[in-house]
């Protein structure tokens, strides 16, 4: 068996869903997309979630050999996040809010990430894991699969459903050529009108100032106008994944045991780690959660409109310990409740 074989069957024994080998370039056209997307959306770092706030960040994604000076190849793996946990139906009624699916998958494919690299240096090679390169760019390089309209890499086996990883070695493995995926992007643009902040502000844009999944996770204010858009969303966003059609002929996975990684509680996200997935949210306005996930709470609260008794007593109640910046917040969602 060729050790690219064998690299790829453990892969595949640690839970990876997909996996395919990538050659190592420098990869300037993403870099050459990433400047116009900060020149046509006025974005900086600190929208991307990003420091240090200069285009270093970008610039090392676009170099592999910037993290390891003798790669010659980049294995990338992914692993379907679509599980029977992450589907939302009542959550609207039952006053919960709503987390990306594929947090919970991040630190399962890291996981498989991080024995692969042992495995591949244990046969005497240097391998170093991270998310270290253009993961959408090379996954669509090497036909792993294509850009959708909404900005995100959709698979034939999995939708846009995949948590990426990449290990970046000094091991020499052809690169892989695959089949291309072709998509029903063309005549359609259902994730560009269900988009409800316009952060997808052409097909396979983001303007990250306007995107829900950075807007719930930093501290910045947010203006009333892009509150009453974030619907119950309190960490991420899925909705132009939701809603695209490739996405909705999937069937949701079993819980992912493989690797003794049990998703369920595993939110992953630093602020619902060890927590449901989707807890009540009128006790998340409770001042043991930190304020970004009290804010989301009040502004979900506000928009799913329901038990409008329950949601304000809960938020008049907590305003009064709430620490100042939240205040607003919660005046803006009693006030929108109480118009409702
Ligand atoms: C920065 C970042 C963000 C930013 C910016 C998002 C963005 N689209 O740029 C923010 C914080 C907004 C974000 C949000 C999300 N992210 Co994010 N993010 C990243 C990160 C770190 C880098 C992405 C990047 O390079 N952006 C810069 C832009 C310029 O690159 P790009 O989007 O690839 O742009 C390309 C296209 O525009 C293309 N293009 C331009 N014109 C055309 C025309 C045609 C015809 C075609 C085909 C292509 C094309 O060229 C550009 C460059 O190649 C990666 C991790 C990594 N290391 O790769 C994760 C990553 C992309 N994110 C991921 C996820 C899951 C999300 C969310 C879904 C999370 C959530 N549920 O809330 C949202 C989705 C928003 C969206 N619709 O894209 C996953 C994507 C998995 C997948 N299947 O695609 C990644 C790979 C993380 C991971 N480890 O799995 N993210
Ligand atoms: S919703 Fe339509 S346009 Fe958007 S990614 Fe899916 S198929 Fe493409
Ligand atoms: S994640 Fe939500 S806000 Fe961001 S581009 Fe997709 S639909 Fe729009």
């Amino acid at each position: 068996m060729s050790l690219k074989h064998e690299i790829k069957e453990f892969a595949r024994s640690q839970g990876a869903d997909l996996v395919a080998v990538a050659p190592i370039e420098v990869y300037s056209d993403y870099l050459a997309q990433v400047r116009d997307r900060l020149a046509e959306t006025s974005a900086d770092m600190r929208d991307y979630m990003i420091q240090p706030e200069d285009m270093s960040f970008f610039e090392r994604l676009s170099s592999p050999r910037e993290i390891l000076p003798d790669a010659r190849a980049i294995i990338v793996l992914g692993v379907y996040a679509y599980d029977e946990t992450a589907v939302y139906a009542k959550t609207r009624n039952e006053l919960r809010g709503k987390t990306a699916r594929i947090y919970a998958y991040y630190p399962v494919v890291r996981q498989i990430a991080e024995k692969l690299a042992e495995f591949i240096e244990k046969r005497g090679y240097k391998a170093i894991q991270g998310q270290s390169i253009p993961l959408k760019y090379v996954a669509d390089r090497i036909k792993l699969g294509t850009y959708g309209k909404n900005a995100l890499l959709l698979t034939k086996q999995y939708g846009s459903y995949v948590a990426l990883r990449n290990v970046i070695t000094d091991l020499a493995l052809p690169p892989d050529k695959l089949e291309k995926f072709t998509l029903p992007c063309e005549d359609c643009r259902v994730c560009l009108k269900a988009c409800p902040t316009g952060a997808l502000y052409a097909p396979y844009k983001v303007n990250p100032k306007l995107c829900i999944n950075p807007l719930t996770r930093r501290q910045n204010y947010i203006p009333p106008e892009l509150r009453s858009k974030m619907q119950n969303w309190i960490s991420g966003c899925d909705i132009c994944q939701e809603v695209c059609p490739v996405n909705r002929k999937l069937t949701v996975r079993q819980i992912d045991l493989r690797a003794g990684f049990d998703s369920r509680h595993h939110a992953s996200h630093r602020y619902l780690d060890n927590i449901e997935r989707t807890p009540h949210l009128t006790d998340i306005l409770s001042e043991v959660y930190p304020d970004v996930i009290r804010r989301n709470a009040a502004i979900a609260l506000a928009n799913i409109g329901k038990g409008k008794r329950e949601s304000l007593a809960a938020l008049k109640r907590h305003i009064v310990s709430a620490p100042e910046e939240l205040r607003d917040y919660y005046l803006w969602a009693i006030g929108a409740l109480e118009d409702f």
